[in-house]
């Protein structure tokens, strides 16, 4: 049977990206965000191989109703990839502003984890497969990034996911790109990655054999 996968951040980007290529590749999408209009448009693309699910990441009642409804459509999840993310234009400790650093850690961080918790019970049943967008921001330090301290997060729970997850013989990868041309940027990116690079790092991971763990894969424009 085709294999479902779970997409957050799904109306653009990376998300939309990887939705396209697993599309292709056979997999039944379930696409997330908060963006009906985009994710409706995406979803025809791809017929009866996509299924918009519009919703908030920071609502964890949200995405457990969006799971369902696609668990309810597929018969299963084998794969998930909490990839919704946000970053701040001044987001340095001088510049910071607390509304904005708590929407920011409630996408980056809760969203991340109320991914992971709304789709882990259904994984576990078929020793599936966890994606999470990180960063290179992730990595290394980077004066003053609050936005990549909250990347910090998401490379240290993967980590400790992929030890979790191999009780039920599942996997969870990190996928770390540098700049990336998406709407992530006000001005376009085209001398570095694509959101289509990425995605093809994504499914590399999706697609390895069993044996083999790809807990984190990096992914730094030449330029
Ligand atoms: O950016 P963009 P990317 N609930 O803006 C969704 C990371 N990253 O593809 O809700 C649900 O095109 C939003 O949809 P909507 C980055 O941190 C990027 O580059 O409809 N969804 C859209 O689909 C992030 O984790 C770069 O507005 C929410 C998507 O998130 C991931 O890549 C470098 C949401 C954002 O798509 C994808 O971002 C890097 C919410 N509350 C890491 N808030 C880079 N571009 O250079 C947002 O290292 N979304």
């Amino acid at each position: 049977s085709t294999k479902a996968l779970f997409i957050t951040g799904a109306s653009s980007g990376i998300g939309a990206a990887t939705a396209r290529l697993a599309v292709a590749q056979g997999w039944q999408v379930g696409l997330f965000a908060r963006s009906e209009d985009k994710l409706e448009a995406l979803a025809a693309e791809f017929g009866d191989k996509a299924m918009a699910l519009p919703g908030d990441v920071t609502d964890l009642e949200s995405q457990k109703a969006a799971i369902a409804a696609f668990v309810d459509k597929t018969g299963g999840l084998d794969a998930a990839f909490a990839n919704a993310g946000m970053g701040l234009s001044g987001a340095g400790t001088e510049a910071g502003d607390s509304e904005e650093w708590e929407r920011m850690i409630g996408v980056n961080v809760m969203g991340v984890l109320w991914t992971v918790m709304a789709t882990m019970p259904h994984l576990k049943k078929r020793s599936g497969h966890m994606l999470l967008t990180g960063s290179a921001a992730g990595r290394r330090h980077i004066s003053g990034s609050v936005y990549g301290a909250s990347k910090w997060f998401v490379h240290g729970y993967g980590g400790n996911l992929s030890e979790e997850m191999k009780a039920f013989g599942g996997r969870c990868t990190v996928i770390a790109p540098g700049m990336v041309n998406t709407a992530f940027f006000d001005e376009p990116k085209p001398d570095k990655l694509q959101p289509e690079d990425v995605a093809r790092a994504a499914l590399f991971a999706l697609d390895a054999d069993p044996r083999c763990a790809t807990n984190e894969i990096f992914l730094m424009p030449t330029q």
